[in-house]
């Protein structure tokens, strides 16, 4: 029996993350893992949910600076964190979490700018020790995720941003990417069948 993990999907908007969490819970139940949990971030608890909707308004006459960005980000994270996420590993359940702390590095620290050496200290402040035990980093190059995006809605704040935000946002998923020995990227610019051979051949070798 496999002892329960902590995985994570990571890419830009329209990567196919959402999809991805749906499949990789499908292959751990054909494995014949029970219990998983499937959690968005930022999200997945009412207060998270809360700040997710502020995050993502448009407040037309007054801009969000980024620091109170990336603070929102941390707060809906630690609030996940330790109400579901933390618990659900102790109680030996399997969590996929649509994102996670290196959204804010690409995000609020490649895209933005903010330092790297901030973010760090606000992970460890808050978090300690909990890191993925599997990373799956979807890549997709901007054009094409924001397309697949546009085609189901309007684009909200953060989608917003120019594609000079969204190229400095995946330069810096690359870049970290490489420093994590736990982490697996799959080509996401292929079609979703192709990706999803993809997974399933690197998750299946990853659980052995
Ligand atoms: N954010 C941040 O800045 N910092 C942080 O620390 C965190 C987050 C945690 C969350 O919004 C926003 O918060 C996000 C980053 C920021 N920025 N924005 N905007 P969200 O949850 O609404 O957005 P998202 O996380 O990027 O999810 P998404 O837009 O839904 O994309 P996705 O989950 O990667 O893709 P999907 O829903 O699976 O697929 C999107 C569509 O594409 C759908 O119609 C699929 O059928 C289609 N699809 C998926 N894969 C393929 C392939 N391979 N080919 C063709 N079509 C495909």
């Amino acid at each position: 029996m496999i002892k329960n993990k902590f995985i994570v999907i990571e890419g830009l908007e329209g990567a196919g993350k959402t999809s991805a969490c749906i499949f990789i819970k499908k292959i751990l139940k054909q494995k014949n893992i029970k219990n998983i949990l499937l959690v968005r971030q930022p999200g997945s608890t009412l207060i998270s949910e809360e700040i997710r909707h502020l995050i993502k308004k448009n407040f037309y006459n007054e801009e969000m600076v980024k620091e109170t960005e990336l603070l929102l980000m941390y707060a809906a994270r630690v609030q996940l964190v330790q109400t579901i996420i933390v618990p659900a590993l102790k109680n030996g359940i399997w969590v996929i979490s649509d994102r996670h702390d290196l959204s804010s590095f690409a995000y609020q620290g490649g895209g933005l700018g903010i330092d790297k050496k901030f973010i760090i200290i606000l992970k460890k402040f808050l978090f300690n020790n909990l890191d993925p035990d599997l990373t799956i980093y979807l890549d997709v190059l901007p054009e094409i995720g924001l397309k697949r995006v546009f085609k189901r809605n309007i684009l909200d704040k953060i989608e917003s941003r120019s594609l000079d935000f969204f190229y400095k946002t995946r330069k810096s998923y690359l870049k970290n990417i490489k420093l994590d020995n736990n982490s697996i990227t799959i080509n996401a610019n292929m079609n979703i069948d192709s990706v999803n051979k993809n997974i399933k051949y690197q998750l299946l070798k990853w659980l052995q």
